[in-house]
This record gives C-alpha cells, sequence and structure tokens, in this order.
C-alpha cells in the first residue's frame, strides 16, 4: 500500500521593513511591501508533517501535539483548498493519483519554546503550506507557494526562502502579484548575526491582526509611512543588503523599527508594543553605536521590535560577543539560550 505523507520545515522571519496594515482582509493583502532576515538557525524552525489516506474521515490538525480546529472558511482551510486545487490540476493533467479526494492529517511542531517570544505563524504557515506541497507533489516555485502561505499569515509568505526575503505588495486586486522574493540567498551575507532578547514571554495584549487593522482604520501617520516612507526604504535596504554595507542597513532597520512602533501609537486607542526594558535596549545600542562612531569607527548593532516587547538584533559577527557582555552588565538576569536571551528574569526557555 502507498503512504501518502510528506515533512517539510520553515524558519522564523524577522522583518527590517515591518508590514502592518491591509488593504484586503480576507487575501490578506499588504497597505506596503516588507522586507525581513530569515533566521536560518536550525533551532529556530516549524516543522509540518501532512498525511493523505482514504480511511481518514475529515481533516485535522495538531500543534504541539494539540488538536486545534479546522474552522471552515478560515486562513487553515483556505491554505489546504488552495493546495488541494493545485493537486486537482495535477491529477487531471498527468493522471496521477487522486489523493486530493482524500481528507488530510497534519501535524506541526515548533522546536523553539513560546517562552522564546517569537511568533510561531509565520513559519508555522509557512511549513504547512510547504509539507502539503511536498505531499501533493506540485511543481510549485516558493514565490508561487508564497501566494498561498499569505492567506494563512501576512508574514508567513516570507519564511519560504531562506536568506533576505521581500515580500512585494502588488497592486491586483486577486492578489495574484503580491508575493515574496529572494533578494539574496543566506550565503550572500554570513556575518550577519542576530540575537534575540526576551523582555517578556507574556502573550501580547493586541493582536497583529486586529492591532493593524485599527491602524489602518484610525492612524494618519499610516498613510505617510506607506506612500512615502516605505517605497523609498525597500529600495535602500535591498541596495544595502546586495552590497553588504551594514551601517546603511542598520540605520534603515532601526529606522523602520522606530516608524512602526510609531504608527501604533497613532493608533486610536494607542498601542504600545515595547515597554522599559526594550526601551532601555534601545538606548544601549544608540550608546554603543555613538561611541563606536565617535572615535571614527561605524554603527555597530541595529535594534528592531516586532508587535511585542522582545527585541531582535541584529550584528556583524565580530561584534556580537561584545554586545552579549554589555547586555549581561546592564541585565545581570539575562539567562542565555543559544542566541537567544531571557530578559525576563523567569525560567530560562527549555
Ligand atoms: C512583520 N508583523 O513584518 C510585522 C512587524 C508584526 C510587526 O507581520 O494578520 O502575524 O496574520 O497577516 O503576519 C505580524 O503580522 O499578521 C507581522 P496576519 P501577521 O513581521
Amino acid at each position: 500500500m502507498t503512504v501518502y505523507q510528506a515533512t517539510a520545515s520553515a524558519p522564523v522571519n524577522i522583518a527590517c521593513i515591518k508590514y502592518w496594515g491591509k488593504r484586503d482582509t480576507k487575501l490578506i493583502l499588504p497597505t506596503n511591501s516588507s522586507l525581513s532576515v530569515t533566521l536560518d538557525q536550525d533551532h529556530l524552525r516549524s516543522t509540518t508533517t501532512s498525511r493523505a489516506d482514504p480511511s481518514f474521515k475529515h481533516d485535522r490538525l495538531w500543534l504541539n501535539g494539540k488538536e486545534e480546529e479546522i474552522k471552515e472558511g478560515g486562513r487553515l482551510s483556505t491554505c489546504i483548498a488552495e493546495l488541494r486545487r493545485l493537486r486537482r490540476e495535477v491529477e487531471k493533467k498527468e493522471g496521477t493519483p487522486k489523493i486530493s479526494e482524500y481528507p488530510v492529517h497534519i501535524a506541526s511542531y515548533n522546536n523553539f519554546p513560546t517562552a522564546a517570544g517569537l511568533a510561531s505563524s509565520a513559519s508555522g504557515f509557512a511549513a504547512l503550506v510547504a509539507s502539503l506541497a511536498a505531499l501533493y507533489e506540485l511543481p510549485a516555485t516558493p514565490s508561487e507557494l508564497s501566494l498561498i502561505a499569505r492567506q494563512g499569515s501576512g508574514s508567513a509568505c516570507r519564511s519560504l526562502f531562506g536568506g533576505f526575503v521581500a515580500w512585494e505588495m502588488g497592486s491586483k486586486a486577486d492578489g495574484s502579484d503580491s508575493f515574496a522574493v529572494e533578494v539574496a540567498p543566506c550565503s550572500h551575507w554570513p556575518n550577519l548575526h542576530a540575537l534575540i532578547c526576551v523582555v517578556s514571554d507574556d502573550k501580547k495584549g493586541t493582536s497583529s491582526t486586529s492591532g493593524m487593522q485599527r491602524t489602518v482604520e484610525t492612524s494618519t501617520l499610516l498613510q505617510h509611512r506607506i506612500k512615502v516612507v516605505v517605497p523609498e526604504r525597500m529600495r535602500a535596504i535591498s541596495e544595502a543588503i546586495k552590497a553588504r554595507d551594514f551601517p546603511t542597513f542598520a540605520r534603515l532597520t532601526m529606522a523602520d523599527s522606530n516608524s512602526f512602533h510609531a504608527v501604533a501609537l497613532d493608533t486610536e486607542p494607542p498601542i504600545f508594543y515595547m515597554n522599559d526594558v526594550s526601551r532601555a535596549i534601545i538606548a544601549l545600542i544608540v550608546e554603543y553605536n555613538r561611541a563606536s562612531v565617535a572615535t571614527g569607527g561605524s554603527i555597530k548593532a541595529a535594534y528592531t521590535f516586532d508587535a511585542g516587547p522582545n527585541a531582535v538584533i541584529y550584528a556583524p559577527e565580530e561584534y556580537i560577543k561584545e554586545i552579549v557582555q554589555i547586555i549581561i552588565s546592564y541585565f545581570p538576569q539575562a539567562q542565555p539560550f543559544n542566541d537567544v536571551f531571557g530578559l525576563f528574569g523567569g525560567e530560562q526557555p527549555k
């Protein structure tokens, strides 16, 4: 008996130019393009196994061993339906076994602890799409699959590649030109490292999905950001990445993190994702860079914050040790965990 089963994994990505706002909430079409760095470490990935079998009664999904409901018309069922539709096309054309008619069971695991404070929807949906695409043996490129992962969670479309990835917002109403492309592979800039500082492992107060829509509806600053600021930044950061120009990359990354948190603050009611520890980390990095520039050096580190208080610090490898020492001296309770740091003084992530 043939077993139809496939496993795929996908990495976590952290945006340097942030996605914040949808112009179409059902298709998940963004109000601006975005660009991320994939964290290529083995210990920051989601791994998903999909299996199709005629004995299954209906589609089912488990996340870290716990079954989750696949709601009709929801994001999960949209992704599964899209991949089935592509499989049906292959079956029609090539007469391959009609496994699109079998229900699927999907099991997904994150190998990073929830306590690492990293969002798992990006790597999770990317791994789910990649595993179903492998199960169905779809002749699809990562960019084509990113069109589907995008409908699971916007940022997931950027986790189908390694390295440096742009999500082009596109302009078509059907979303067919809103997909991810690789700007440069990971091997292009192996010297660039990321340090994750976990400030809090609490679940965030305002989800990204609802927070960004409130920003779209109420922030006047967002209009300036999406029309004027981001298009120029996308161009400039892509060039900086291609030239491995760290100071420019760092300036743009920090500026865009600030801009994203400014539009969150400009939302009615305002959204605060950073806390006092986040702001202390900004002050440390600003001072670290100022001291370097004042002595004839250049910018050595960049901070960025997503929809929560945790910091990601990008820096060339040669400065990572020094940065870790500075952080430990200011936050003596810091718990190193590979390149993830727990600063919240709680249990070390396991
Ligand atoms: C990003 N974030 O570009 C930005 C920066 C958070 C701050 O993508 O509604 O979880 O599922 O499309 O992808 C978070 O948004 O939102 C996000 P949905 P998603 O990484």
